[in-house]
């Protein structure tokens, strides 16, 4: 009997990108646990974790092991299990088809961030671009809106606060991001052990908010009438930073009238967050270092651009930004760690110039034979997480709709698929993790081979590469070497055999300071606060203090942020996760069901023009008036109304971006 421990990492779309250790013997996983000495995860996986991977992960009946030939009706997931030779030569020979009888850009593709490590996450662009097809932008599911916003304000979206800067601030203001949720171990061991004031702005009580020192509760979608309201509190206070304002931003002047207007009082008419903590809370931002975490959940809401470009204006007013415990931060991308990606995807490959849609399009896009003839999802499962739930459920079942899957699992949306091709997962390749908070990078390690057939995506897509004919070098390219190739760029001096050994590893002990040398990619090279870009399309010049008119006629908004114990739609398979979500819940307060003479526990229908939603009403006190909170992520297939709260989206659209506002669904709520 041969035992092993693997050190490794884990690379769901998740801020903590946790080290772990594998207990491996006789070639196969038999635990999954945190890794003791990795900084954010401290010896524990969070609890979904736990459980999916010493469940589903490594299970082989609920793994997809071979590649599969649909041979029953679409979305009935009857399938017959083929070699991939004979997968590939198929699927191979009808993309060929299309392409030349057709175009390309016929042929859809969507993925997104099933996983997030490197090569898995970005190699198969090589072949997309190489085929020409069109790629549904990725980000317009999750967080576009915030991206384009903060790129015209600053340059970049993607260069945040390090969050070892935290020692150094006075104060954490938390913004539409519910870290207890979707960022367990910051959670605990960064927000809750800081010894900066926390302040949390957020509809929903939820567990960081409720352990903060200030909790903003104010009404979904009046984000920016908010954030001109501590702008109004800190103007008055005498503590806008005019020096910095007067060196390093333009186009201030064009916010002021709406600032001197957003009193305390006004502000809370237009929020309900209470005008004595507004005037608390925006003396307690301007009083020192202050980090800003802005999270997603803010900009996906019908104004989310307006809101991004709004609360971002506390860290540019009070020249928080460009020394240690001051910035905001969205996300670290890998230029963080000085690496460019873009060889992976090898845009070199597209001859015409591209083509893409936004998630927002995909259901009318996949319903219309003249804008679709096949469709690839791999990283991705749209039948749980995209728009327009029913709509696209009826494209998809489209007989001409050529579809192929690559998933780890039947999902939903698999269950359509012409060819569904197995995925290895990351316990079974080598890969690296660069985690999008933190300023590390982390290896992925192999710890038993592919469960059965399984394969990479790498490989998955090296050999149907070779399957079209291609001939293009790069479509071949060995992990060993694009993984040598992205260590190269980053100050690690190790080989990846090296990072092994270690899991995760920083730069030095100091901290980064976003923006040092306050130099910004901007046409001015200052932030900019007014915007001609955005004019010119249509939008304010410049953020305004709006807030959405609070749902009239008894309707509820409908939040339906991360769930705890899913990993967006991942996990939604495992038993034991089921067992812990119980049956498809509703939250609402003990006011609204009351005033609908719903009792807790009670079988609700939650419905609008678009969709109807079986649920079981509870009572939570976190939730407030006029809001339904669903969490995100259940597979339709295991609710008896085969939906989930998607169902319920037609397809709203942040103001900017073209990017999903979810969180601006609206419906009633009415007793089964
Ligand atoms: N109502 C509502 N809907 C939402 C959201 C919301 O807030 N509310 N949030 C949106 C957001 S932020 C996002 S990011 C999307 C995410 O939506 P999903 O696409 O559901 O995201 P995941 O569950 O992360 O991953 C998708 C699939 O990738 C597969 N996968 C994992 N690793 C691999 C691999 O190595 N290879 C292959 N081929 N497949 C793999 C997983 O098994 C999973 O089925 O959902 C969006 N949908
Ligand atoms: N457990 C778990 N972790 C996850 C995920 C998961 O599904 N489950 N998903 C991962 C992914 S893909 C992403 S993108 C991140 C997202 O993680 P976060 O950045 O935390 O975003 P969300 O969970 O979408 O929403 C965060 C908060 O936004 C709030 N919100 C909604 N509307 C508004 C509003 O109008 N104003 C304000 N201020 N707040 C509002 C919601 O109430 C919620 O508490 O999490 C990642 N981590
Ligand atoms: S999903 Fe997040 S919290 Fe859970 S183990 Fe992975 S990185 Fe850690
Ligand atoms: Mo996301």
């Amino acid at each position: 009997m041969s035992k092993d421990t693997i050190r490794t990492t884990c690379p769901r779309d998740c801020y903590d990108a946790c080290g772990m250790t594998v207990l491996v013997r006789d070639g196969a996983v038999r635990k999954v646990i945190g890794d003791r000495i990795h900084h954010v995860s401290r010896g524990a996986l969070c609890g979904k974790c736990a459980l999916a991977y010493n469940g589903a992960f490594i299970d082989p009946e609920q793994r997809l092991t071979t590649p599969l030939r649909r041979s029953g009706p679409k979305g009935k997931a009857v399938f017959e299990a083929i070699s991939w030779e004979e997968a590939l030569a198929d699927i191979a020979a009808r993309l060929k088809a299309i392409v030349s009888t057709r175009d390309a850009r016929s042929i859809l593709h969507t993925h997104y961030t099933g996983t997030v490590s490197m090569l898995a996450g970005w190699f198969p662009m090589r072949f997309f671009n190489r085929l020409g097809a069109t790629e549904v932008d990725p980000d317009t599911v999750c967080n576009k809106a915030g991206h384009v916003v903060l790129a015209d304000m600053f340059g970049t979206s993607l260069t945040g606060f390090d969050p070892d800067q935290l020692p150094n601030a006075r104060t954490l203001l938390i913004w539409g991001a519910n870290p207890s949720h979707s960022a367990p171990h910051l959670h605990e061991h960064w927000v809750r052990s800081s010894k900066a004031r926390v302040i949390v702005v957020d509809p929903i009580a939820h567990e960081t908010a409720r352990t903060a020192d200030m909790h903003l509760q104010l009404r979904p979608g009046s984000d920016a009438a908010l954030a001109f309201g501590l702008l109004h509190v800190i103007k008055r206070s005498g503590l806008i930073d005019r020096s910095f304002i007067a060196r390093h931003v333009e186009g201030f002047d064009a916010v002021e009238p709406a600032i001197d207007a957003a009193s305390p009082q006004v502000t809370e008419a237009l929020t309900g967050v209470p005008a004595d903590l507004i005037v608390e809370a925006g003396r307690q931002f301007a009083s020192g270092p202050a980090l800003l975490w802005l999270g997603q959940g803010v900009q996906r809401q019908p104004r989310g651009g307006n809101a991004f470009r709004a609360a971002v204006l506390l860290s540019i007013a009070t020249g928080h930004l460009g020394s240690p415990g001051h910035g905001f931060c969205y996300m670290n991308g890998p230029e963080t760690r000085g690496v460019d990606i873009t060889f992976l995807m090898a845009p070199e490959l597209r001859r015409d110039g591209g083509s893409s849609i936004s998630h927002i399009d995909l259901a009318d896009a996949l319903g219309d034979p003249e804008r679709s003839a096949a469709l690839f999802t791999w990283n991705n499962n749209i039948l749980a997480s995209s728009p327009s739930q029913s709509k696209l459920r009826a494209a998809l079942a489209r007989e001409d709709l050529f579809t192929v899957v690559s998933d780890l699992f039947m999902t939903d949306t698999a269950a359509y698929a012409d060819y569904v091709l197995p995925a290895a997962s990351f316990l079974e390749f080598d890969d690296l993790v660069l985690p999008y908070f933190h300023d590390t990078i982390s290896a992925q390690a192999r710890a038993t081979a592919p469960l059965g057939q399984s394969l990479p995506n790498q490989d998955i897509f090296r050999k149907l590469a070779a399957a079209m004919g291609f001939s293009e070098p790069a479509l071949y390219e060995s992990d060993a070497s694009m993984l040598q190739q992205l260590l190269a760029q980053t100050r690690f001096k190790g080989s990846f055999e090296d990072l092994k050994v270690l899991g995760t590893v920083g730069f030095g002990a100091t901290g980064r300071v976003q923006f040092e040398n306050l130099t910004f990619a901007t046409p001015s090279g200052k932030i900019e606060v007014s915007s001609s870009r955005l004019k010119a399309e249509g939008h304010p010049e410049a953020p305004i203090p709006h807030a959405d008119a609070p749902p009239a006629g008894g309707l509820l908004r409908v939040l339906s942020p991360a769930s705890a114990w899913l990993m967006n739609s991942s996990y939604g398979n495992d038993a034991r996760i089921l067992r812990q979500l119980s049956e498809p819940q509703v939250y609402l307060n003990a006011r609204e069901l009351a005033s609908r003479g719903i009792k807790d526990g009670d079988p609700v229908l939650l419905k609008n023009g678009t969709g109807a939603l079986q649920l079981t009403a509870t009572v939570s006190a976190d939730v407030p008036d006029g809001v339904a909170l669903v969490y995100k992520g259940r597979w339709p297939r295991t609710a008896g109304d085969a939906a989930n709260v998607n169902v319920l989206n037609p397809g709203l659209r942040t103001d900017i971006a073209d990017s999903s506002a979810v969180h601006g669904v609206t419906a009633e709520l009415v007793a089964l």
